[in-house]
């Protein structure tokens, strides 16, 4: 009864008229259902890596890619290292971002880096295409040119040495002097190799000092140390100290200075006859410098009554003394006194520069300051000794 009952009513319920007004609800239904369940694409190949195609061993190198994932999902990615060695996954990122891994290697050779990408889901991307980088073995720089700069000076003033280094490589090179003090300066920034590096150092006492130069790569490889430069330095404390500086041209400028009678002869002091600080006439030249660009000094370890007269001679080179930038400094018992700088006029044939003249009993100075074609005092001929 229940039985025929129960087929009575569904052949009444469903017949397929009734089907057919349902399909569309379950077509609906099942795209749904799709949709919801469907399955997770992996991340696209990630990008090619970037980063340096040369490098040194041992050295961290960084390279970036980055991978889109069709369903927007977050991805991390890793790197094939070329050398047996797999990077860790990155952390996840947006997809599409620029994801960045370093890594060093420890032989020369040619190594192709890949990267793949794996979504939240776990999906792994195929491997990307390679990237080559060769990996060479880094040679030290070469010892430094030995510093070119002053071969005297004033203790407590500061005077700039310039270094060359060059790299095999090619590569950037800083420079640091060791200024034979027991100071070393610091490393400078990195230059392209063979650029000058000018640094300048005071030394604090009287002496000859040696400064010297190293190179070091943007590997971290050293050179040698090079050559050594001597600069003589020397105290202001005697009762005068005649410092005279000038600029790169002309190379060769020379200190003049003509004393008053001491015990019964006037002396002419200058690189020919560099007089004596312990003896007669008191009065010496400190260096005869031909080869770089000062300073000169004239030191007067007495004075005499009478007038000294102070000039500068452009010896020879190119360039003229107006031109020169020449600069004259004068310390009293270490202290600055005074200071002259050559005229900037037009130089024609004068090669004189008469700088002052100091009385040598009152201390009094009288600049002069004039170019000139001849000497402010005659040349002293024979009386001039040790020629
Ligand atoms: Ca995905
Ligand atoms: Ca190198």
């Amino acid at each position: 009864m229940d039985f025929l009952f129960g087929r009575k009513y569904f052949r009444r319920r469903y017949n397929m008229k009734t089907f057919f007004s349902f399909l569309p609800i379950l077509a609906l239904s099942l795209g749904i259902t799709l949709l919801s369940c469907q399955k997770n694409n992996p991340p696209d190949k990630p990008n090619t890596p970037s980063g340096p195609n040369s490098g040194y061993a041992n050295t961290l190198y960084s390279f970036s890619s980055s991978a889109q994932d069709p369903n927007g999902d977050s991805v991390a990615i890793r790197f094939s290292w070329g050398d047996g060695d797999t990077s860790d996954w990155s952390s996840f990122r947006p997809s599409g971002s620029t994801i960045s891994l370093s890594h060093s290697w420890s032989d020369t050779g040619t190594y192709l880096i890949t990267a793949q990408a794996k979504d939240k889901k776990g999906a792994k991307s195929e491997w990307s295409s390679g990237f080559a980088i060769q990996i060479r073995r880094n040679q030290s720089p070469n010892t430094p040119s030995s510093p070119s700069g002053p071969t005297s000076g004033i203790i407590n003033i500061s005077y700039t040495f310039t270094a060359y280094a060059t790299d095999p490589d090619s590569d950037s090179v800083s420079i640091r002097f060791d200024w034979g003090d027991g100071d070393t300066s610091e490393w400078s920034s990195y230059l392209p190799s063979g650029s000058a590096v000018a640094l300048s150092h005071s030394w604090s006492s009287p002496g000859t000092y040696y400064v010297k130069a190293q190179a070091k790569d943007v590997a971290g490889a050293t050179s040698g140390w090079s050559e050594e430069h001597g600069i003589r330095i020397i105290a202001t404390t005697y009762p005068y100290t005649i410092a005279l500086t000038w600029a790169k041209d002309p190379r060769d400028l020379d200190a003049h200075i003509w004393t008053p009678e001491i015990q019964g002869e006037e002396y002419h002091i200058y690189f020919a006859n560099q007089g004596s600080l312990n003896n007669v006439p008191y009065c010496s030249l400190d260096v005869d410098d031909i080869t770089s660009y000062g300073p000169e000094h004239i030191i007067l370890s007495q004075t005499f009554p009478g007038t000294y007269t102070y000039a500068v001679h452009h010896f020879s080179g190119d360039s003229t003394i107006t031109t020169s930038r020449a600069k004259v400094e004068v310390y009293h018992l270490g202290n600055l006194v005074q200071s002259f700088e050559v005229p900037r006029v037009p130089s024609g044939y004068r090669w004189w520069w008469h700088v002052f003249n100091l009385d040598g009993a009152t201390g009094t100075i009288t600049p002069l300051n004039q170019i000139d074609s001849l000497p402010p005092r005659p040349w002293l001929g024979e009386k001039e000794k040790n020629r």
